[in-house]
């Protein structure tokens, strides 16, 4: 039985020093239940009462020698196991990402959403509409005489006799006063479509934003004061405004707004092409027909309006002087803003 005890041991520590992985099997096959010197020691019950303290203790210490191997191989293993990992998943911090190229908003959505910003910052809503409009909604409700040279087909993109792509945003806003009483005071922003050849200043498509107030007792006064506000607050707090008397078939009376060129602050320069001064946008008080048309009594309630284009304005503070460079998505032009 000495001779077994210690074959058991020397294969047991041969099998423990060699083993490359798990070490449950060797357990199991020599200290578990049904193991190797399990089975051993179960058997002393046969062997004669002087012999079996002898065996017994031999058992134990084959057993220590056994379990003292097992732990030292499973550290050692713990140990190789962890240095292999951290070779394997070792992290340079000091190398450059992977990096996607990330792109921007285009420079007319950024400017649209500038310039409806502050317009939401002075309280006003910001309403949408269709781009394939009624004829009524883009001239006649807007009192534009059957004569006026936009209804042109020249001028104009007919859909049928009585729809088109609208020319301006302002149906957006007559729909608005017809399902709304005052007090209105919305921002209209989106594509317009106007007959054009493109050349450096005219597009076949652009984008306008247009707003209307209308309250009791709205004046030209509040028109000068939303308009400079906005004029301040977009090209810098010193900007001046200029409004120069004009004729719109929506609005009577009517104005032109220039503001102070914000590269030279007025003195004139290649920016505003020695002008001193920059034509931004149109506007006005909202004429009584248009009034009427959105079902409004201009007897109880007056209101103003103006209209802008996104590109003008996009082009005047980046200093692009062709406007076609804003539709042809060249990543040269566009990446400069
Ligand atoms: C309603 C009544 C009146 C909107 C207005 C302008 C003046 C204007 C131009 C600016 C440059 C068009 O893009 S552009 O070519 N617009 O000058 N637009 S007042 O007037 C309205 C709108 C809606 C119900």
């Amino acid at each position: 039985m000495k001779e077994q005890l210690e074959q058991i041991r020397q294969k047991a520590i041969e099998e423990i020093e060699s083993a490359q992985t798990s070490l449950d099997d060797i357990r199991v096959k020599y200290l578990g239940k049904k193991g190797q010197l399990t089975a051993i020691l179960r058997g002393m019950g046969a062997l004669d009462a002087d012999e079996r303290p002898v065996i017994g203790a031999i058992a134990n210490t084959v057993r220590e020698h056994i379990e003292n191997a097992l732990a030292e191989r499973g550290a050692e293993l713990k140990e190789l196991a962890l240095k292999k990992s951290l070779e394997l998943e070792k992290l340079d911090v000091t190398y450059d990402g992977a990096c996607s190229p990330c792109g921007h908003v285009h420079p007319i959505t950024r400017t649209m959403e500038r310039m409806t910003e502050i317009f939401v910052d002075m309280g006003f809503t910001v309403v949408e509409g269709p781009e394939v409009e009624t004829v009524r909604n883009n001239f006649d409700d807007l009192n534009a005489p059957a004569d006026h040279p936009s209804r042109d087909l020249q001028d104009t993109f007919y859909i049928t006799e009585s729809t088109l792509l609208r020319t301006q945003t302002s149906p957006v806003q007559i729909r608005a006063m017809r399902e709304t009483q005052p007090p209105i005071r919305i921002i209209s922003p989106g594509r317009v479509y106007r007959s054009d050849v493109a050349d450096a200043t005219h597009s076949p498509m652009f984008h306008q934003l247009e707003g209307l107030v209308i309250d009791k007792g709205i004046t030209m006064g509040d028109l000068k004061g939303i308009l400079s506000l906005f004029a301040k607050t977009m090209f810098g707090p010193e900007t001046k405004t200029r409004f120069r008397p004009h004729n719109f078939p929506f609005t009577e009376p009517s104005a032109e707004v220039d503001v102070s060129c914000f590269v030279c602050g007025g003195k004139g320069c290649r920016v505003c092409k020695g002008e001193g001064w920059m034509e931004i946008l149109g506007s006005g008080m909202v004429h009584p027909n248009v009034l009427r048309a959105g079902g409004i009594d201009p007897d109880v309630y007056s209101g103003f309006a103006f209209g802008m284009g996104i590109e003008r304005v996009a082009m005047v503070m980046s200093g692009i002087d062709d406007l076609r460079l804003m539709y042809e998505n060249d990543a040269r032009f566009l990446r400069q803003f």
